[in-house]
Order: C-alpha cells, then sequence, then structure tokens
C-alpha cells in the first residue's frame, strides 16, 4: 500500500520531469559553479602547504581576502576600510613635490608611483608581480598607517558581469566605494593612449560625470593627479597638481567581457603564462579581457593605465585580478610557482630583456625593489594571505 503509494508518485515525478520543457543550462552559471570548484582546489593547496608550519606564513596568521559583499565582509569592516581610504588620503604624501607636484597625500604616493612604473609593469611579465605587491603595499599602509583591522576586500566583477551598476561596490550607499559618475548625455568617447602609442576608443557609457553618492563624492574625495592616458592630460605628465572630482562611467557592455566564462578559461584552459596575460589583456584576439575590462567597465578615471589608482576600486579590481592568477597558480603549484614570461616593458617597447625569477620590480618612493621570485607565491616570502 505505502509501496504502490509511492511508486505511483515517483512515477508521477518522473512523468513530470519528462514534459517539462527542455532548459538550456545557464553556461555563465555553469562557468561559475566550475569557477568555485578550482577556488576550492587553489584554497586547499594552499592550506595543506602551510598546514605544519610553526614559523612564517602559517594557519595561525594567514589572512583571508573577502569580496566585497561577502557576508565575512561586515558593515563594520567595510565602514572601516573606507575609512581607511580617507584617512590614507589625509595624510602627508613622502613623494618630494619636485618628483610630482601633485602628490599632496599618501594615498598620492601609490597613484605616483604606479604612473612613473606604468610603462614597465603592464603588457609585461611584470604585470601580475607588480600588482600583487602594489596592493600588498597599499593593504600595509592601511593596517599600519590607518588602524584598518579587517579583511583586505576585493571587487569579483564576474558576479555582477550583466550591469555593473548593480556590484555592491557600485551601490551608492556609504558601505560602498561610491556609485556611478553623473550622467553626462553626449559625451564624445574617450581615447586612451596606451604605452608605446597605442590608441583605444572607449564610447561613452552610463554616467560620465563626477561619482554622485556613496563615501567619495566630490565634498568627500579629490582627485590630484592625471590624467595620463587622455586628454586634456594634468600637467607635468600628469604628475602635476590637477585638483578634480573622481568621475566613473559604468558599462555593461564592458563588464560582459568578465563574465565567469571568462574566468573560466583563463584559469581552466591556461598551461602558461603568456596565456594568462593574454586573456588578461585580450577578449578573442582584441583588446579587451578581464584586467583590460574590469578598468573599462568602470570608466574615466580607471581608464588611465597610469592614473588608474586615483580611483579607490583599483585595489578592489586588482586584488580580484591577482586572485584569478593564484587560482590558475592553485591547480599546478610545483610548475606555476615557477613560471616567469615576457619582458620587462610593456608590449617590449622598447626591447627588453627575458624576465626571469630574478628580475627586480621596482616601486619607486613605496618600497625597495623586489625579484619576481620574492612575489610568485602568496605565501612562502613576506606575503600571506588566502582568497575566499
Ligand atoms: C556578451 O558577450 C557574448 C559573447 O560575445 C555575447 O554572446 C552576448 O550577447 C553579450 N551580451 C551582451 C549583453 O552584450
Ligand atoms: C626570450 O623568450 C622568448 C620566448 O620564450 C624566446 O624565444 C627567446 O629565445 C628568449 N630570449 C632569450 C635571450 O633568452
Ligand atoms: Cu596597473
Amino acid at each position: 500500500m505505502h509501496f504502490s503509494s509511492r511508486l505511483t508518485g515517483l512515477l508521477a515525478l518522473a512523468s513530470a520531469v519528462v514534459a517539462a520543457p527542455v532548459r538550456q543550462p545557464d553556461p555563465e552559471v555553469a562557468a561559475a559553479t566550475r569557477v568555485m570548484d578550482l577556488k576550492t582546489t587553489y584554497q586547499k593547496q594552499i592550506l595543506s602547504g602551510i598546514a605544519g608550519r610553526q614559523m612564517g606564513c602559517s594557519a595561525k596568521n594567514i589572512r583571508i581576502r573577502n569580496e566585497w559583499y561577502a557576508s565575512t565582509l561586515d558593515d563594520e569592516d567595510k565602514a572601516g576600510y573606507i575609512a581607511a581610504v580617507h584617512c590614507l588620503n589625509s595624510l602627508p604624501a613622502k613623494t618630494p613635490l619636485e618628483r610630482a607636484a601633485g602628490a599632496r597625500t599618501r594615498y598620492d604616493d601609490f597613484v605616483v608611483a604606479h604612473i612613473e612604473q606604468t610603462p614597465l609593469v603592464h603588457a609585461s611579465g611584470l604585470f601580475l608581480p607588480f600588482h600583487r605587491y602594489f596592493v600588498h603595499l597599499y593593504e600595509q599602509d592601511l593596517r599600519t598607517q590607518c588602524a584598518y583591522t579587517g579583511p583586505l576586500p576585493y571587487w569579483d566583477w564576474s558576479l555582477s558581469y550583466q550591469d555593473p551598476r548593480s556590484a555592491s561596490v557600485f551601490d551608492g550607499s556609504d558601505l560602498s566605494l561610491g556609485g556611478n559618475g553623473a550622467y553626462v548625455p553626449d559625451r564624445p568617447a574617450t581615447t586612451i593612449t596606451l604605452p608605446g602609442g597605442f590608441k583605444l576608443t572607449i564610447p561613452p557609457a552610463t554616467g560620465g560625470g563626477c561619482v554622485a553618492s556613496g563615501p567619495f563624492t566630490p565634498d568627500k574625495f579629490e582627485v590630484r593627479l592625471g590624467p595620463v592616458a587622455y586628454a586634456p592630460t594634468g600637467p607635468d605628465g600628469g604628475l602635476g597638481y590637477n585638483p578634480r572630482c573622481l568621475t566613473r562611467d559604468l558599462s555593461p557592455e564592458f563588464s560582459n567581457q568578465t563574465r565567469p566564462s571568462r574566468v573560466l578559461k583563463l584559469i581552466d584552459e591556461c598551461q602558461d603564462l603568456a596565456c594568462v596575460n593574454a586573456q588578461m589583456d585580450m577578449a578573442d584576439g582584441v583588446p579587451g579581457g578581464i584586467h583590460a575590462a574590469g578598468h573599462w567597465q568602470v570608466g574615466l578615471e580607471a581608464l588611465d593605465i597610469y592614473a588608474s589608482p586615483a580611483d579607490p576600486v583599483f585595489y578592489l579590481h586588482h586584488a580580484q585580478i591577482d586572485r584569478v592568477w593564484t587560482i590558475w597558480q592553485g591547480q599546478k603549484p610545483a610548475e606555476r610557482n615557477m613560471q616567469v614570461w615576457g619582458t620587462g616593458t610593456a608590449l617590449n617597447e622598447p626591447p627588453s630583456p627575458n624576465v626571469t625569477l630574478d628580475s627586480m620590480i621596482e616601486f619607486g618612493i613605496l618600497a625597495p625593489p623586489k625579484s619576481v621570485r620574492e612575489l610568485i607565491s602568496t605565501v612562502d616570502g613576506e606575503l600571506c594571505y588566502l582568497y575566499e
């Protein structure tokens, strides 16, 4: 009796399943799920690698980095992070005025160092390790100069690939990095000039003006350095004093290039760093890719390959770039923590020697040079962190 009624129920269920319209699974949902699996593989690899350690980076002192809206980054952490960014932007600069007349605060020191190093550390073999340490140095200052105690946040743009205006990091609340720029109708496209003179035209999107809501509106935050990559450029090649508001132009067209399947393609299909770097800056053979499109979907300040750290979201974007790299490394750590690629100049212009593990990377006023070898692992040297 019981048995047969259960059986009838099951049969009814089975026919319902058969009768249901055939739904195509969303390939982006499937890709996001697969990325989560690969992330778990990476996390296990890092944690097993440090498990027995008594010294250096160990299970006791490793820091977890969280997505901006992850439940582990609570309101107190977000408020503390935003306050620490404002704090950095109120401390005096260490850059001498002769070196950069526009550098007025400690926050600006980072923008100057990035402007200075840009021709060496983009579209080159130094790109990934430079930005890994650059984000780390910023984190160190947030902690040591501005008493930040929470996790370092990242912005996983693959979660909001359909529209960056839906990302919590841009929701415009007090606990965001500010909203979109105010909409400016009939704006012209922005032409950006990359190192080596390569030009790209970025069409206007949904904003275009000053950030209109949240903690980085014109009354609370000022950009002083740049622009370098687009007109009208700031004085002294962008190192002069050029006070203005923070502008953004959030673009659902470019966020589409940071969709989960593009992240998966890099992590799952790339077998070497040539492929990883190509996926960062190219999408199907044309300029784009997850690194470039992360900048382009924010727009304006963030488009400026030199001065983009002027937008505080730069650090969350680059933490996510670092996260993708380290998840890729974590799939085959023995070989991928030894690999180098490329030369030490953007698009090898001017031509420079191949990068090796002993190639040195400069950080300007921020820190002494570091070798690629010192930055290739997130747990074996000075660095000690794990991404959620
Ligand atoms: C996103 O890109 C994919 C692949 O090029 C394309 O099929 C899709 O239509 C794009 N989506 C939007 C909203 O532009
Ligand atoms: C530099 O790297 C390229 C690509 O891997 C290689 O073909 C070339 O031989 C290398 N040059 C030197 C001097 O090692
Ligand atoms: Cu950069």
